[in-house]
């Protein structure tokens, strides 16, 4: 138990008492039952608890017998007295929520996991006009993000690249800068492939720059094929250190800007000024042998560009643009997404770079549903949580149900409603542990956090 003082508003104190709760009433019968009453708890009788009554039926040939062994050793042989026995049910090495290696299949092909994804990674605030910079970039790769998506433009002589979210007052930063924070910090939390999507805005004279930047940066790291064609991804596995770029080749990228200026109605802000590159008649070569994963915006129906035939590639829609899809092509979308990869971003109306729901894409197996990770809120703690999976890598795998295909060949339909299979049933003992997780001024300056928890 201990007692803090803060002052608040520089004028009184606020006190507050944290209290270290003792084991519940459930745990006290647990231990008392397998003890027989009595106030230690022999190694057998652990053993028996573990067994019967928590269904750990290979705690003696498995890791977790090292941990029992290590505690029982702990107790001098006198057996666990009920504070002990207690711990042991909180211990992190035996009983954590999450996994800390990384424990699934990661030989699969790329489209079969879903992947930490970030939308404008560059930007430190809202999407209008905050700075850009390779600080977010970095704090991202750290976090374990996988995906960094950088918006690239000519600087204002047109002789450089810089990094911006087009058409706003956002100020631009380098590419330069941005591409060797990445090399520096890409494997600093996960040895699994770092993806930079590009939203590409460049002369061809430029996109050849933008490839020598690349190479020379990158060096050995950069990985592209070496054929342009490519039936099926790699595995995350076999691209362990090594970066690699998605775009839209430069061809397509010309035929969907003139498609964009056709339209009446552009809600994206991705859209936004792009007649610097009508001119642009061919790509720079060596550009487009550094795209591994060809990228492309919906065009003409959906059961064109949800077709499935051909070399892999991935598609952008929009958080708007899936939700009309998968009304009446939800199917279509998740057989897209077991060999290809669809990439999701906010739509444009979310200025203050607020994110979405991401259940509303992987529902439909989308692998990168792209966020603003420098956002707040529900939406992104869902995202955080997720990725605190399969040891916290980027990577995680997506359910054999968006994966399989049934005796007729049909897929997964997320709009239809399935009977319950189980049902779980989560009793909330305590809350603790939290005090020492956050600084007493992690949120706020002058009072301690006051924590919240709901259930549901
Ligand atoms: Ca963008």
């Amino acid at each position: 138990m201990g007692t803090y003082s803060y002052k608040v508003f520089k004028c009184f104190n606020r006190k507050f008492t944290i209290t270290e709760p003792g084991p519940p009433d459930d745990v006290k019968y647990a231990f008392y039952k397998f003890s027989s009453g009595a106030d230690h708890m022999s190694a057998d009788q652990f053993r028996r608890f573990l067994v019967e009554n928590q269904g750990e039926s290979d705690c003696t040939s498995s890791d977790s017998a090292v941990i029992v062994d290590k505690i029982l050793q702990d107790s001098d042989g006198g057996g666990l007295s009920l504070d002990e026995f207690f711990h042991f049910l909180l211990l992190d090495d035996f009983n954590a929520p999450f996994k800390s290696q990384v424990h699934q299949d990661m030989n699969a092909p790329l489209s079969h996991y879903f992947i930490y994804t970030g939308h404008n990674s560059y930007l430190t605030g809202n999407q209008l006009s905050s700075d850009c910079s390779d600080v977010p970039i970095i704090k991202a790769l750290q976090d374990g993000v996988r995906v960094i998506e950088l918006d690239i433009w000519p600087n204002s002589t047109k002789d450089d690249v810089v990094v911006v979210h087009g058409g706003t007052l956002t100020t631009p930063v380098s590419l330069v800068q941005c591409l060797k924070s990445i090399k520096e910090y890409a494997f600093v939390s996960s040895h699994y492939p770092v993806i930079i999507t590009l939203e590409d805005h460049l002369t061809t004279d430029l996109q050849a720059k933008v490839a020598e930047m690349a190479t020379q940066i990158f060096g050995e790291t950069l990985y592209y094929p070496e054929t342009d064609s490519m039936e099926e991804f790699p595995s995350p596995e076999s691209l362990k250190d090594r970066i690699f770029i998605s775009t839209k080749p430069p061809k397509e990228y010309l035929e969907s800007e003139a498609e964009a200026d056709d339209k009446s109605e552009n809600d994206e802000v991705e859209d936004m000024n792009s007649s610097e590159t009508k001119s642009l008649q061919q790509c720079a070569p060596e550009y487009g042998r550094l795209i591994t994963i060809h990228a492309g915006k919906p065009k003409g129906h959906a059961n064109d560009y949800l077709s499935v035939s051909g070399d892999v590639r991935r598609l952008s829609l929009s958080e708007h643009m899936l939700e009309n899809t998968s009304e009446g092509h939800g199917t279509k979308i998740v057989r897209f997404t077991q060999k290809n990869i669809l990439r999701v971003y906010p739509k444009g109306t979310r200025v203050s770079s607020s994110n979405y729901m991401p259940h509303i894409a992987w529902v439909y197996g989308a692998q990168m549903v792209a966020f603003n990770m420098q956002g707040y809120g529900k939406p992104l703690w869902c995202m955080q949580g997720m990725f605190r999976g399969n040891g916290g890598c980027g990577y995680v795998k997506k359910p054999e149900c968006l994966l399989e295909r049934g005796p007729n060949d049909e897929v997964f339909d997320p709009s239809i409603t399935l009977p319950v299979k189980k049902t779980l049933k989560v009793k909330v003992y305590m809350g603790t542990g939290w005090s020492s997780d956050f600084s007493q001024t992690h949120f706020d300056s002058f009072s301690p956090p006051d924590f919240y928890t709901k259930v549901s």
